[in-house]
C-alpha cells in the first residue's frame, strides 16, 4: 500500500509523495486571458480562466507538502524556427502581434504563466513546442532523475495538451491522476468527453478525481 489514497475513478488512486509530481499544463495568459492564442483560435476563454483559483488551491497544497512541481508552457522560439509548417499553416496567428505580445512566442507577456500561478524557486518550468509535454523536451529525464512514478495533472486544455501529455506519460509507464475541476476545455462537451476518455475501460489512460478529493487525501 502506498502512502496516500485518493477517491477517484475508476477506483482509488494511490501514490507515494516523494515519487509523485504535480504537473501543471500550460496555464499561460495565451490560453487563459483575452487576446491570446486560445481566443485567436475562436474560443471564449471563460472556462480556462475560471479554473485558476482551483489550480492555485492544488498548487498551494502541493507546495505545503513539498511535492515536486513542474509547470509547462506551450510556445515557440522568437525566430519561429521550431514551428512546424503544418502548425503555422493552420494557425497563422502564431508569431503575430497581439495585445499581449507575439502569440505563442517564448519571452512574450502572453506566453507566460498567469500571475496567480507563477512558479517559485525550486519548481521546474518546461517549455514545449508541441501539445505533449514529453515531445522534444527533457521532461522524462527530469522525472527519472527525481525518481517520479506518478503524475497529478492539472491545466489546460483538457482535451488537447493535458490529454496529449497524459497519453505520452501512460505509454512511458507513469500513473496519472487528472483533476477534473483543475482542468478545462473551451467547450464543456470536450471536457466531459476528455474526462471519460481517461478513466473508462478500467482507467485506460489513468484516473480522474476532483480537487476536493485530492486536497482531502493530501490533508490526511
Ligand atoms: N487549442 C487548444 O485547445 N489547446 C492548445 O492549443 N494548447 C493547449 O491545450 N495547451
Amino acid at each position: 500500500m502506498r502512502e496516500y489514497q485518493v477517491v477517484a475513478k475508476p477506483y482509488e488512486f494511490d501514490f507515494d509523495l516523494k515519487k509523485t509530481a504535480l504537473l501543471i499544463i500550460d496555464m499561460q495568459r495565451d490560453f487563459c486571458e483575452v487576446g491570446g492564442f486560445g481566443e485567436a483560435l475562436g474560443n471564449d476563454v471563460t472556462p480556462t480562466k475560471s479554473i485558476v483559483p482551483t489550480v492555485k488551491k492544488i498548487l498551494d497544497r502541493a507546495r505545503a507538502k513539498n511535492m515536486f512541481i513542474v509547470h509547462t508552457r506551450e510556445g515557440h522560439r522568437p525566430d519561429m524556427s521550431d514551428v512546424p509548417k503544418a502548425k503555422k499553416r493552420r494557425f497563422d496567428s502564431i508569431g503575430e502581434e497581439g495585445p499581449m505580445g507575439k502569440i505563442l512566442i517564448r519571452g512574450e507577456f502572453g506566453h507566460d504563466i498567469v500571475e496567480e500561478l507563477k512558479p517559485i524557486k525550486g519548481e521546474v518550468i518546461l517549455d514545449k513546442p508541441g501539445k505533449g509535454a514529453f515531445y522534444q523536451t527533457d521532461l522524462q529525464l527530469i522525472l527519472e532523475t527525481k525518481g517520479i512514478e506518478s503524475l497529478i495533472v492539472c491545466g489546460v486544455t483538457t482535451h488537447v495538451c493535458v490529454h496529449s501529455t497524459i497519453r505520452e506519460a501512460n505509454d512511458r509507464g507513469y500513473e496519472c491522476l487528472m483533476i477534473e475541476d483543475g482542468t478545462a476545455a473551451f467547450d464543456p462537451q470536450d471536457q466531459i468527453a476528455a474526462i471519460r476518455m481517461i478513466n473508462q475501460q478500467g482507467g485506460i489512460f489513468g484516473w480522474t478525481t476532483t480537487s476536493d478529493e485530492l486536497i482531502k487525501a493530501l490533508s490526511e
